[in-house]
């Protein structure tokens, strides 16, 4: 016991989580699309050759990083460390969408999902969606079907909390599976250099190595009140963290429940040709954001404001599913059909989809 303790220790062990960090995400993704490139020192970056010496690595592929090439490097040094290295530009939008393909294997397991990145992101599947008791077996589970379908490597982190998780995905990476069990914790956390505990920024290293911590254990012989001391709010974290403590749920986004747009006219719409544009046009918006979502409806709501602003909103829903731009009009023209004249003109029209699904994705064959 110690004397000293300021704030009671509780440790929620319940819980099973699981931390996920593509391996050189963007220069993997270029990789597998480009067969040729292969096996050689990679970077995704500006060409320095091709701009006048601009640009940063945003990552760089294993055989890049022997070299000392890593992200935030300027491509001009990165050429310099390796003379033959392959350069790919940023296409940021695609890895989203890759990005989006590796959330929809994680839905399979547990919609209590936390990005941290594009390629980082956190799970809880202590209940999960296939009633699978390990979260180790659910671990190798993502990580084969991330490998059979995306063709992506990835290392997962398995433990009881995020802070354990994220260690542990980090342990053995590219490639690696790691699990901390609870009473493997302590000893664990005491074997790594303090530099390693994600919420030790580069300002506090040198702090912690003046007080004499560099590891784990040298962490955990200080006191509770030493560290709040010294170091505040993330004092009183640590000295629980480096004991196994970290109870912060998984922060899942909130699942949308519908999609959709309205706009309000300055001029009324009088007429079915500008009331076909203006559903066409929402329409594709909509189909967008759907398409960016990964999702699909069959329920689909029509609001209209008149003249005098009395406001109708009429929801059908329909046997497909929607998602593509040309049923979205479709359906919405076939409700204001039912419902529509055009009075002294609109003010509003809007479309809405609600009781949204996940859209599985179709892989695209990019890679041989
Ligand atoms: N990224 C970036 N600029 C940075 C750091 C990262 O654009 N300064 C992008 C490129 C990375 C992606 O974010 O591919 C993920 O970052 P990670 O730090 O997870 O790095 P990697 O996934 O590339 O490598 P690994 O996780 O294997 O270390
Ligand atoms: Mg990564």
């Amino acid at each position: 016991m110690n004397s000293e303790l300021v704030f009671p220790l509780k440790n929620d062990l319940s819980r099973k989580i699981i931390h996920i960090d593509m391996d050189a995400f963007y220069a993997s993704i270029e990789e597998r699309d480009h067969p040729e490139l292969r096996g050689q020192p990679l970077v995704v970056a500006p060409d320095p050759r091709l701009n006048g010496g601009h640009g940063v690595v945003a990552t760089a592929n294993y055989s890049a990083r022997k070299f000392g090439i890593h992200s935030a490097m300027s491509s001009a040094k990165a050429l310099e460390l390796c003379s033959s290295l392959q350069f790919r530009p940023v296409n940021k939008e695609y890895y989203q969408e890759v990005s989006q393909q590796i959330h929809a294997i994680f839905h399979r397991y547990t919609d209590i999902i936390e990005p941290i990145a594009f390629d980082e992101a956190y799970l809880d599947v202590t209940v999960n969606k296939k009633g699978i008791k390990s979260a180790i077996k659910i671990a190798q589970l993502i990580r084969q079907n991330i490998a059979d379908e995306l063709h992506l490597t990835c290392s997962a982190g398995v433990s009881y909390n995020k802070f354990l998780a994220k260690l542990a995905s980090d342990y053995r990476k590219p490639n690696g599976l790691t699990y901390v069990l609870p009473e493997e914790a302590e000893a664990f956390l005491q074997s790594l250099p303090i530099e390693k505990f994600k919420g030790i920024g580069k300002k506090t290293v040198p702090k912690m190595h003046e007080l004499g911590i560099y590891t784990g254990k040298d962490l955990a012989e200080v006191s509770e009140m030493e560290l709040i001391q010294h170091f505040g709010k993330m004092g009183y974290e640590l000295y629980r963290k480096v004991r196994g403590i970290h109870n912060e749920p998984v922060a899942a986004k909130k699942e949308r429940k519908s999609i959709g747009t309205e706009r309000t006219f300055h001029d009324m719409i009088m007429d079915d040709s500008t009331l076909k544009m203006v559903l066409r046009e929402q329409s594709e918006r909509v189909a967008a954001s759907l398409s960016k979502h990964q999702k699909k409806g069959r329920t689909l709501v029509l609001k209209i404001r008149y003249n005098d602003f009395e406001t109708v909103t009429k929801r059908q829903t329909f046997p497909d599913y929607m998602w593509r731009s040309e049923t979205l009009f479709d359906n919405a023209y076939s409700i204001w059909s039912e419902i529509g004249e055009f009075r002294g003109g609109l003010r509003l029209v809007g479309i809405t989809v609600t009781n949204l699904e996940s859209k599985n994705y179709e892989p695209i064959k990019l890679w041989t």
